[in-house]
C-alpha cells in the first residue's frame, strides 16, 4: 500500500450489464484476484432481496460486511442513474465504516442491455455481456455496450456449446465502442482474469494520480415500446437530453422494452 493515496476516496466501480451475465461472479473474481493486495468493499443492487449480498458472502471472497445489499424496489436503473441517493449512502457507510477502502464495487440490479450507472455514482463502471445471450448483441450496441470503460465478454469456456464466435464478437464490440477496451472472460481461464485485474488496478492508479475522468456512457438507449395499433407494431422510445423532458419515464414501467437495433 502506498501511504500517499490514503487521503484519495475509494475507486467506485460499476458493474452493470444483463441479468445472469455473470456479475456477482465477476465482483467474486475481481475480490479473488485483489482482495490480498487492494481493501475493498462491495455493494449490489438487487429488486426485492439481498441475494446477490448472500451469495457473494457465501463466496468466501471477502468478510461479510464488506458486502451490503441495497434494495431498489421496482426499477433498479433508476437507482444506479436518476436517483442515486441509497448507493451513495452505502457506498459512504462501507467507506467510512471500513477506511481506507481502495476500491468499492457496485453491481447493478437485473435489468435489461440499457441501464448505465450515473458517473456522480461510479468513477468507472464495466459492462458484462455473455456468449450465451449471443454472438451479435455486441453489435446492436446501447450505452453501455458502446461506451461503458471496459465491456467483458463474459463466459467464453460455453462459447463452443453455444456456437460463437468469440473472436468475431470481440471484433464486433470493438467497432461498437470505437476501440475502447473489451476483455473476453472466463473466470476459469487465468490469463483473463489477469487482464481484468490488470485492467482494475490501471484505472485505480489513474483514479489516485488524479488523471481518470469519469464518463457517462449516456442515457437509456432507445427502446421499443410494443403498441399494437401502430403500423409497425410499436414505436422506437429515446431518453436522449433533447426529448428527456417531453416524455418523462413512468415508474415502474408498464411496458416490454428491448433495445433498438443500430
Ligand atoms: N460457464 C461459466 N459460467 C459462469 C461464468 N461466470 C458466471 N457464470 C454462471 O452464470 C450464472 C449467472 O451468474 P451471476 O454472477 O449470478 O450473474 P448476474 O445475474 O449477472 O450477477 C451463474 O450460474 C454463474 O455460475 C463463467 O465464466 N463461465
Ligand atoms: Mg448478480
Amino acid at each position: 500500500m502506498v501511504d500517499e493515496t490514503e487521503s484519495v476516496r475509494a475507486l467506485r466501480l460499476g458493474v452493470a450489464g444483463p441479468v445472469g451475465t455473470g456479475k456477482s461472479s465477476l465482483i467474486a473474481t475481481i475480490c479473488r484476484a485483489l482482495a490480498g493486495e487492494l481493501r475493498i468493499g462491495v455493494i449490489t443492487n438487487d429488486i426485492y432481496t439481498d441475494e446477490d449480498a448472500r451469495f457473494l458472502r457465501s463466496a468466501g471472497v471477502l468478510e461479510p460486511e464488506r458486502i451490503r445489499a441495497v434494495e431498489t424496489g421496482a426499477c433498479p436503473h433508476t437507482a444506479i442513474r436518476d436517483d442515486i441517493t441509497a448507493n451513495l449512502l452505502a457506498a459512504e457507510d462501507l467507506e467510512r465504516d471500513f477506511a481506507p477502502l481502495d476500491v468499492v464495487l457496485i453491481e447493478s440490479g437485473g435489468d435489461n442491455l440499457t441501464a448505465t450507472f450515473s458517473p456522480a455514482l461510479v468513477d468507472a463502471q464495466l459492462f458484462v455481456l455473455d456468449v450465451a445471450g449471443g454472438g451479435d448483441v455486441a453489435r446492436k450496441g446501447g450505452p453501455g455496450i458502446g461506451r461503458a470503460d471496459l465491456l467483458i465478454v463474459n463466459k467464453t469456456d460455453l462459447a463452443p456449446y453455444v456456437g460463437v464466435d468469440v473472436p468475431q464478437m470481440v471484433a464486433d464490440a470493438l467497432q461498437a465502442r470505437d476501440g475502447r477496451p473489451v476483455i473476453a472472460l472466463s473466470r476459469t481461464d487465468a490469463e483473463s482474469v489477469a487482464a481484468l485485474r490488470a485492467w482494475v488496478l490501471g484505472v485505480l492508479d489513474a483514479h489516485r494520480q488524479g488523471e481518470h475522468v469519469p464518463q457517462d456512457p449516456g442515457p437509456m438507449a432507445p427502446h421499443f415500446h410494443a403498441d399494437e395499433e401502430h403500423p409497425e407494431g410499436g414505436y422506437v422510445h429515446s431518453h436522449d437530453e433533447e426529448h428527456e423532458h417531453e416524455h418523462p419515464h413512468p415508474h415502474p414501467h408498464p411496458h416490454a422494452e428491448t433495445v433498438a437495433g443500430r
